[in-house]
């Protein structure tokens, strides 16, 4: 499985077709693995859905104070200006998550097949090194892998299929492509209706995301998924547009999608923890 999806940064062409074999592989590997091995060390309960949180430039690059080399806001014109995957995080219904689940450290080595997907798809947009679980400070793939990846056991079970998995979700379920065509395009003068957007991808996807918002800026908009990777609504319950805007997502009824403006930011050696 491992060299077949090893192939991925190779066509562009055949990438989400791959991708999706891929996952479905991952799924059913794990689970026939779970029969084999009990052997991982288990104490937080396991998670009860999967979240897939992703990230939106033209918000998170305004923050941008000055640049290096990890901040993919500080590509010009290569920056990103599609949504980004934050983390693919293993939830619980209750709004709590689990985190750091084992020890499993973080091994760069161990994903260098995928590095130019995650490099495009799964970028920091910032210079700050987030913390590892164990005292340390890492990239954040290494924060992502440790924090939430770790978690997702014993549906993905190492750190390899954990980013494959991320991927493979976020090709399937286009959020750009369907905001897109429901007209929602960045602007940085327009405002869109928050129901209008939530709309668009219940109707895409069948499942009600959650948005949160930073000074009336879509910041993040989550997917939410069964353990199987078919789609749930990520708010349990309550999910009408009145609860999304009072308590969960902290977005007003008119949101704005920001363009990416480039940032013309000289970059420094030094990693101030001016941005997170
Ligand atoms: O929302 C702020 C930060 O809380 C963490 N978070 C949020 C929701 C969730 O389901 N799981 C979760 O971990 C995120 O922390 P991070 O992964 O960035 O460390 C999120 O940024």
């Amino acid at each position: 499985m491992k060299m077949a999806c090893s192939a991925l940064s190779v066509s562009v062409q055949f990438k989400a077709i791959l991708l999706l074999v891929c996952l479905q592989l991952v799924v059913s590997v794990s689970a026939s693995a779970i029969e084999q091995t009990q052997t991982q060390t288990q104490t937080q309960r396991e998670f009860d859905y999967f979240a897939l949180a992703l990230q939106w430039p033209g918000t998170y690059c305004q923050r941008t104070r000055y640049c290096c080399s990890s901040n993919a806001c500080c590509r010009r014109s290569n920056a990103p200006t599609e949504f980004t995957i934050h983390g693919l995080w293993p939830d619980y219904n209750d709004g709590s998550w689990p985190a750091c689940c084992t020890r499993s450290n973080f091994d760069e080595k161990l994903i260098s097949t995928l590095h130019d997907d995650l490099e495009k798809y799964w970028p920091s947009l910032s210079c700050g090194s987030p913390s590892t679980c164990h005292g340390g400070k890492g990239s954040f793939w290494a924060h992502e892998w440790e924090k939430h990846g770790t978690c997702s056991f014993p549906v993905i079970r190492d750190e390899y299929n954990y980013f494959l998995t991320g991927l493979s979700v976020y090709f399937k379920y286009n959020v750009t492509q369907v905001l897109e065509n429901a007209g929602y395009i960045p602007s940085n003068t327009e405002k869109y209706p928050l129901g209008g957007i939530v709309s668009a991808i219940e109707n895409a996807f069948h499942a009600t995301p959650l948005l949160v918002c930073s000074k009336g800026s879509v910041e993040e908009l989550h997917l939410c998924f069964y353990k199987d990777f078919k789609p749930r609504d990520c708010v349990v319950g309550s999910s009408t547009l009145n609860d999304m805007v009072s308590s969960k997502s902290s977005c007003p009824l008119y949101v704005s999608l920001p363009a990416y403006v480039s940032l013309g930011l000289d970059s420094v050696k030094t990693t101030l923890s001016l941005d997170a």
